[in-house]
């Protein structure tokens, strides 16, 4: 039985994926609304749709297969159409926090990859202002407290991410730290600030590079863009 936020994410990720067009290259999001889309597009290429998926996550990638979405590579692309992806928070500036799901560098890959970046939310999501979801930030193991030590300086408190009792490692191999800004006033100046901590590997936060964002609610799918 879907809960009423499962029915939103599977709505919206549905929505989604009628925005793809035969011949597509696909950046493919992480996250459980785009299991939805995963799974539609699955049934699409079943009816004779023919595209080409790059998946953001190793979980994303067994969807992928499951469903029987066709996967590709960045060797054999020059770039994709459109990616589609899940989203943490989304505020009015369509600026997200993302990495909830720890596939944030993957997921900024293959967004700055794509011609257009379509996220999909169900109402949860859509924020005033984006911060008080712990902003995610992938670092290189080595030296992480000291990387850590530094983030803290810009004004926050943090914790490394586990998973069964172990630091999360990423499909990256990298950790990630859950940062609590509280309200972020400038997210552009932020992630600026952060990528240049020597051992930032990447941030959460997708600023200036979304196009549409889908959000379902109760008794409609509204487009923000
Ligand atoms: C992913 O979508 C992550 O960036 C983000 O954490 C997640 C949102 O998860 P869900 O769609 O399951 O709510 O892209």
């Amino acid at each position: 039985m879907l809960t009423e936020q499962d029915q939103l994410k599977k709505l919206v990720g549905q929505e989604a994926a009628h925005y793809i067009k035969d011949g597509m290259k696909i950046g493919l999001g992480s996250g459980s609304t785009v299991y939805w889309m995963i799974k539609m597009l699955g049934e699409r290429v079943k009816e004779g749709l023919h595209i080409e998926g790059i998946p953001s996550s190793n979980q994303t990638a067994e969807w992928a297969k499951e469903f029987g979405v066709p996967l590709t590579d960045f060797s054999k692309v020059e770039g994709l159409d459109v990616t589609i992806d899940g989203a943490d928070e989304v505020d009015g500036n369509l600026n997200l926090v993302k990495g909830g799901g720890g596939a944030l560098f993957r997921e900024k890959v293959i967004a700055k990859a794509a011609k257009e970046l379509i996220i999909i939310v169900d109402e949860s999501k859509v924020v005033e202002k984006l911060g008080d979801f712990p902003l995610p930030v992938e670092v290189l193991p080595f030296g992480w407290e000291m990387t850590a030590a530094k983030i803290k300086e810009l004004g926050c408190e943090l914790t490394v991410r586990s998973k069964d009792n172990e630091v999360y490692v990423t499909d990256n191999g990298n950790y990630i730290l859950d940062c609590q800004f509280g309200k972020i006033e400038n997210p552009e100046m932020l992630d600026q600030e952060l990528i240049q901590i020597v051992g930032v590997v990447e941030t959460g936060l997708f600023t200036n590079m979304t196009d549409k964002v889908i959000v379902g609610s109760k008794d409609k799918v509204s487009l923000l863009e």
